[in-house]
């Protein structure tokens, strides 16, 4: 996979030379390209953004640097690459959106500063790329940057072969729609904290169903919104009691919320 970032700080993408993307970037698996928006500038002061017209605080960027970066790289292909656009304005990156990207041939990130980007770049993106506008979350960031970080290693290791053991990546968070049961190691006795009982005694199927267990009663508990998300008839009948437990019920084909409080018998 080709990855390409565009940003004013491509000193700040350096986290991508280490660690397991690192390790990918030299094995091969992925071709990221970092490229510094100044390159494409042509004045003494290198210029990459300017005041806003009708006013406000702030810089904008200037479509020119952008669109002289964004053309050279979109011109090195014959296909049409997604330009992923990080800010607080797109839709929320997940692990959903992971998997898509892992699978795609070639993604281009442009990081933007300041108040953003001059909004013409986009549709002049839109002659060479598929543009997407990409949020974290709903906080702000200065800059693309650290965003492409986060996304850069959530797509790349999710390309075969940059996690060694794939079986790694199918029992991990949000991968079935729900949080990752609690893990232990050794000591089973810890300062008078003991390591649960049923993972001692290696019966698979009594570990497997408490592990599933776990995880619906930690999702419940943190994030009941991926609870209601999820699909009923995923759930057997030992989900059903647990989510019960937790507070749910499952009404006309979807997960709710028990009513509290007072109810008829
Ligand atoms: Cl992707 N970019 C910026 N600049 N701010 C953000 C963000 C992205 N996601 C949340 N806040």
């Amino acid at each position: 996979m080709r990855i390409d970032v565009v940003s004013i700080f491509p000193e700040y993408l350096q986290a991508l030379d280490i660690s397991l993307i690192g390790k990918a970037r030299r094995e091969g698996l992925l071709d990221v390209r970092v490229h510094d928006l100044r390159e494409h500038t042509h004045d003494r002061h290198r210029t990459v953004d300017d005041t806003p017209y009708g006013g406000g605080a702030g810089m904008v960027m200037k479509p020119e640097p952008w669109a002289a970066a964004l053309g050279s790289i979109a011109g090195t292909g014959d296909h049409r690459p997604l330009l992923l656009v990080p800010s607080p304005a797109g839709d929320v990156f997940t692990q959903a959106m992971a998997a898509e990207l892992s699978t795609r041939e070639h993604l281009v990130f442009a990081c933007g500063r300041y108040e953003g980007i001059d909004e013409r770049v986009y549709d002049f993106a839109a002659e060479h790329y598929e543009v997407r506008p990409v949020s974290l979350g709903d906080y702000v960031l200065n800059g693309g940057e650290v965003a492409v970080l986060a996304m850069v290693e959530a797509i790349g290791r999710l390309v075969p072969g940059v996690v060694g053991n794939p079986e790694s990546l199918i029992e991990e968070s949000h991968s079935d729609g729900l949080l990752e049961y609690p893990v232990y190691t050794k000591p089973a006795s810890w300062g008078g904290r003991e390591v649960p009982e049923v993972l001692l005694n290696g019966n698979h199927g009594k570990i497997a169903r408490a592990r599933r267990l776990w995880q619906l009663e930690r999702t419940a508990q943190r994030r009941p919104d991926l609870i209601r998300a999820l699909d009923p008839a995923t759930l057997n009948r030992h989900d059903r009691d647990a989510l019960w437990h937790a507070g749910f019920m499952i009404e006309d084909g979807r997960i709710v919320d028990k009513p509290v409080g007072p109810t008829e018998e």
